[in-house]
């Protein structure tokens, strides 16, 4: 093999490896409600169905606020749409972020009068973000079997990551503009 097939050959598996590590250890961030965001007339629960959650991954709910709410619940709560217990936290500030950082069962609803009841709550089993799930059982344990990576973890990573794209990409760059023969 000459060079230059053999730096593209090194690049294509530089690529694959990236889009494998990009499954792998990927979290995603969820618009409830995708473009349409957290509002009075859309199945939630049926929107929730759409995805599948791991741990890493947030919820962003987007509203104009003093419109919607949204409170994380437990499930008693969430079945019965009344908040006067079982409420985990709050938010309301229009734009809100909800991290889901254990493999757990999320419940949350809108509580502005109605909502509730007309649509505006769901439900989410968050699987553990293991590379290899062993087989369907969903992580109801409480407790993880590994923590996941806190935080500031995440945020490396995600800088690691683009900058393993960064190089990638300048080396495809310059292989195929330069010219390496
Ligand atoms: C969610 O996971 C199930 C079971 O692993 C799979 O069949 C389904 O395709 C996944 N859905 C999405 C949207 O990834
Ligand atoms: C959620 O995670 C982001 C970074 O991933 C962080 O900036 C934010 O403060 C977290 N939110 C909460 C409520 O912990
Ligand atoms: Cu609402």
């Amino acid at each position: 093999m000459e060079l230059h097939s053999i730096i593209r050959y090194t690049l294509f598996l530089a690529f694959m490896s990236g889009l494998l590590l990009e499954n792998l250890v990927g979290a995603a961030s969820y618009t409830v409600g995708d473009a349409e965001g957290w509002t009075y007339g859309l199945d939630y629960q049926r929107w929730a169905q759409k995805y599948n959650f791991t741990v890493g991954d947030a919820l962003l709910f987007s509203y104009i606020r003093g419109q919607h709410d949204v409170y994380r619940v437990v499930e008693d709560t969430f079945r019965s749409c009344d908040v006067s217990s079982g409420v985990v936290s709050s938010y309301d500030s229009g734009n809100d972020v909800v991290n889901l950082t254990r493999a757990a069962k999320y419940w949350f609803l809108c509580n502005v009068k109605g909502h509730c009841r007309g649509g505006m709550r769901f439900g989410i089993t968050v699987a553990r973000a293991s590379p290899s799930p062993s087989g369907g059982g969903d992580g109801e344990s409480p407790f993880p079997t590994s923590p996941p990576p806190p935080l500031p973890g995440n945020t490396g990573a995600s800088v690691a990551r683009t900058t393993w794209w960064l190089v990638v990409i300048g080396l495809w760059f310059v292989i195929n503009y330069l010219g390496v023969d």
